[in-house]
């Protein structure tokens, strides 16, 4: 009797409050690349992998930035945050990814937070085959979530369900990460039940795709760790600092 479908509502309007705002991200990112562009002479340019390797840390950058400022995830201790962070960081990497396809993106196409879009046909033919099967495994997946008409708040509630995992083993104070997971759970069942009153099980199907969320997330860590092993990944980057810290 606590949790009314009103306070879930004014609960998820808190939520979506803090949300980023893509064009402010946007800037940001091209901004810190043109910045690392005009660094390099004519003859320095740096290379697809790189350029996107930059992107997603300046992506992973405005994650951590998002959740530190949360505050729910303020009242936890630093160290259960870090444990937090280390064990998603690549979940809110492809969540965010996903999220921009399904507001952003086109058919066949692919939208970068710089607002680019590259034709899912031309990575295909440029990539590798753990890439390429990242890029279709993520592809399905937007597909799916188009046909449930995610929306901006289940979004919210997807990327703080990624984020407060109880059962990320390092956690010391489970009891307040569980509590904050039933709150949001919560607040995203009212939600899909008062915006979808037909479709009765869009709640479920919702939950029900955070497994293939943490299965690519997997596969992207793995990518990124091959790429390592070559000598490909930029040495002093939050992405490979995260990945690194995982692999000890
Ligand atoms: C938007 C969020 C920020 C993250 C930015 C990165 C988003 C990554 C999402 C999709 C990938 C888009 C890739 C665009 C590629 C452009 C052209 C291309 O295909 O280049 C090939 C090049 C090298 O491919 P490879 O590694 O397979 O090597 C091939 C080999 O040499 C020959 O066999 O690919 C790249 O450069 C891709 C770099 C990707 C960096 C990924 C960082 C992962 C971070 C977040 C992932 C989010 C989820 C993605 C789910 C698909």
């Amino acid at each position: 009797p606590s949790s009314t479908p009103v306070s879930s509502s004014c609960f998820l309007n808190e939520l979506l409050q803090a949300e980023p705002d893509e064009k402010q991200l946007c800037t940001r990112v091209l901004a810190s690349l043109q910045r690392e562009q005009a660094c390099r002479g004519k003859h320095d340019r740096l290379n697809t992998f790189s350029i996107m390797c930059k992107m997603a840390d300046q992506t992973l950058f405005g994650l951590v930035e998002w959740a530190r400022n949360s505050a729910l995830f303020k009242e936890l201790k630093v160290e259960d945050q870090m444990g937090l962070l280390q064990s998603c960081w690549s979940e809110l990497l492809v969540l965010d990814h996903l999220c921009r396809q399904v507001a952003y993106g086109r058919d066949g196409s692919i939208c970068l937070i710089t607002g680019q879009q590259i034709e899912v046909s031309t990575i295909l033919s440029q990539a590798g085959a753990t890439l390429s099967s990242l890029v279709s495994r993520a592809q399905d997946l937007v597909s799916k979530l188009r046909s449930l008409q995610l929306d901006r708040e289940e979004f919210v509630c997807l990327k703080y369900l990624v984020l407060f995992n109880p059962d990320v083993k390092s956690v010391q104070d489970r009891r307040q990460v569980e509590q904050t997971q039933e709150r949001v759970n919560r607040a995203l069942m009212d939600h899909t039940m008062q915006t979808h009153p037909g479709h009765s099980d869009k709640f479920g199907q919702l939950l029900l795709r955070l497994p293939e969320v943490r299965s690519i997330s997997l596969q992207v860590e793995e990518y990124l760790y091959q790429r390592h092993l070559l000598g490909d990944l930029p040495c002093n980057s939050l992405l490979t600092e995260m990945l690194h810290a995982k692999h000890t």
